[in-house]
């Protein structure tokens, strides 16, 4: 099995975790920013999308997509809840992290503050960040503190619906941000719970590695950290535009 995808992205994380839960690590990966796929890439993911997942001749993009499939094609821990009302706010919950927390998280913080000026030289919107700090975060940490339970988890065991969530505030706290604890005890304290947990906490040492160097150093970097690199890599050194921007 191949992940194509880079260890800091959300989405990618979201489905390395869900691997890792469902004890599945007889895998490698092509860590790469979806701006530096090339042709063979957009062939993959018409969307220029990470996380790619090929699995013999079966490629799927969509982080959802895939772990639905890795959920129905493989025993091991259960992602979602028992019972079809709690299975459906799994979902639910699944979705909004990857649409609200998404576009607050990543569009709004991290590409604003770290993708934006790395990899095309601009400067980000201190607008838009403002205004996620400001409004979107609080509210949607109002609504997370809603649904957070004092301990444990979403619906009991660590699922889907938890993991989804988690994975976009570490990417906020790249971008600088950090939940108020006396604010959302709730809320924070469950993703802090999610982080620290082992389904996240293994791959910190290769977002690291990642994050701490350039394109020419980090193959060699996540090498030395242990992660399973495929021989080849669908990467290029000219970043281009995403096609969802266009
Ligand atoms: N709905 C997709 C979203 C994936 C996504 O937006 N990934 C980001 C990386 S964090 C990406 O590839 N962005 C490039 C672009 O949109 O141009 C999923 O769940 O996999």
């Amino acid at each position: 099995m191949k992940i194509i995808g880079s260890y800091v992205s959300p989405y990618v994380r979201k489905v390395l975790a869900c691997m890792a839960l469902k004890g599945i690590d007889d895998y490698e990966i092509d860590p790469i920013t979806p701006f530096f796929g090339g042709d063979e890439f957009q062939r993959l993911s018409p969307l220029r999308r990470i996380p790619i997942l090929i699995h013999g001749d079966l490629v799927l993009t969509d982080s959802s997509v895939i772990c639905a499939y890795i959920d129905e094609a493989f025993p091991g821990h259960p992602l979602l809840p028992a019972g079809p009302a709690d299975r459906a706010r799994a979902r639910w919950l699944e979705e909004y992290a990857d649409t609200r927390l998404g576009d607050l998280c990543i569009w709004s913080l991290f590409y604003q503050k770290v993708v934006g000026p790395l990899v095309f030289g601009e400067p980000g919107d201190p607008a838009r960040v403002e205004k996620a700090l400001s409004e979107g975060l609080p509210g949607a940490l109002d609504y997370l503190e809603g649904l957070a339970p004092d301990d444990g988890f979403l619906f009991g065991e660590i699922g889907l619906a938890d993991i989804s969530i988690a994975s976009f505030f570490r990417n906020a706290g790249y971008a600088g941000f950090e939940i108020d604890a006396g604010r959302w005890p709730r809320a924070g304290g469950l993703i802090a719970r999610l982080l620290a947990h082992d389904c996240f906490a293994r791959f910190l040492p290769f977002e690291q590695a990642q994050l701490s160097t350039n394109p020419q150093g980090r193959r060699q970097a996540l090498l030395a950290a242990g992660a399973p690199l495929t021989a080849d890599t669908l990467g290029t050194r000219e970043p281009r535009r995403g096609v969802m921007a266009l």
